[in-house]
């Protein structure tokens, strides 16, 4: 007849031996020594049997027992340094293999546009001044001569905060805050954000962005106007390019112009692209600021930051600087 506990252990021993991780040898512990499992089952048997071989039987499983649980902890310490040993194999960090590359950011194409703008006007003397996003009614049209309901202002519909402040619709608005604080001669420029209520459309936004240029000294004329910005946009847009002016009106200025300059077209042709507005500084906002309008006279000039650099790239829908898409922001 066979014997029980032998069978059961050499069972337990050979899987103890075939356990092939430490998951499975936990398995095999409460298979064979859990309570009421295994060894600990055959216990119960004791009381079948004749009363004077019980003591040597459960001598025997208790041997048994003691056995397995050795087998059990030297087979444990085998398989968990194997498994240590092949986590360090596979979390090792082989420093000779090539790194990921990470994608590299880069300047937005309108800052890239605002640096050779402002590497432009500062080679050029002009000094770099802010103004305040969230402007003062007064600042953005009242000391800019724009009578109350003066329908000019309806071309810069507004976001109104509150009665007297505003999303400023110009950096033309700058002006009124330098000549309330310095005496002439100066050389300003500005470049920021702009905001106007309109409607948004391949060449409008109501969020976009404006250069201001003006200076203020004894005898600036148009023809100052014309030199300066004709060295900015061929500075911005190529060695021959040229300037040309058309009368326009802003309440800023007399005279008020538009300015265009010269396009090459690919076959040759020159078209006339318009940028912005300029003119001689009105002299009643000198007066305005305590500066004699007999001795000093100044030039102002504002154009779109998008303009520029649309007009560089052949970009053709101004709504994709503030889409903020990489498939478009990764061209530049
Ligand atoms: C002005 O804003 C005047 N302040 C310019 C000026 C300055 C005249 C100094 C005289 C002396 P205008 O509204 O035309 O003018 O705007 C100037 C430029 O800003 C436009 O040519 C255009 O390039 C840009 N611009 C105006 N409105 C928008 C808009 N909604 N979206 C995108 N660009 C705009």
């Amino acid at each position: 007849m066979t014997d029980p506990i032998n069978e059961m252990l050499t069972t337990a021993l050979t899987s103890v031996s075939a356990a092939r991780n430490s998951a499975e040898l936990t398995e095999l512990e409460t298979q064979f020594l859990g309570r009421n499992k295994g060894l600990n089952e055959l216990k119960r048997e004791i009381a079948k049997l004749p009363k004077e071989e019980r003591p040597s039987f459960g001598s025997r499983i208790n041997d048994a027992a003691a056995l397995l649980e050795r087998e059990f902890a030297k087979r444990k310490t085998e398989l968990k340094s194997g498994e240590l040993n092949e986590r360090i194999r596979l979390e090792t960090i082989d420093v000779t293999l090539p790194g990921t590359e990470l994608p590299m950011g880069r300047l937005h194409p309108l800052s890239t546009t605002t640096l050779d703008i402002k590497a432009t006007l500062g080679g050029m003397g002009f000094e770099f001044v802010d103004g305040p996003e969230l402007e003062d009614y007064k600042y953005n049209f009242e000391v800019l001569n724009y009578p109350e309901d003066h329908p000019a202002m309806d071309e810069q519909n507004s976001f109104f905060i509150t009665p007297s402040k505003l999303l400023r619709t110009q950096t033309t608005a700058l002006q009124g805050r330098v000549m309330g604080e310095r005496r002439p001669p100066f050389r300003i420029a500005t470049v920021g954000r702009c905001y106007r209520y309109e409607a948004v459309d391949a060449t409008h936004h109501h969020t976009f962005h404006q250069v201001d240029v003006f200076m203020v000294d004894e005898k600036i004329s148009m023809a100052d106007l014309k030199g300066t910005l004709g060295t900015f946009a061929r500075s911005m847009f190529g060695g021959d390019t040229t300037v040309r002016f058309r009368p326009d009106f802003f309440p800023f200025v007399e005279p008020g112009v538009d300015y265009s300059i010269s396009w090459k077209m690919p076959d040759g042709r020159i078209r006339w692209l318009e940028l912005g507005g300029a003119g001689l500084i009105h002299p009643s906002i000198l007066r305005a600021h305590g500066i004699d309008s007999e001795r000093y006279s100044g030039f102002a000039f504002g154009l779109g930051v998008e303009r520029i650099h649309m007009l560089r790239h052949g970009v053709s829908d101004l709504r994709l600087y503030l889409d903020n898409d990489l498939r478009f922001l990764e061209q530049f």
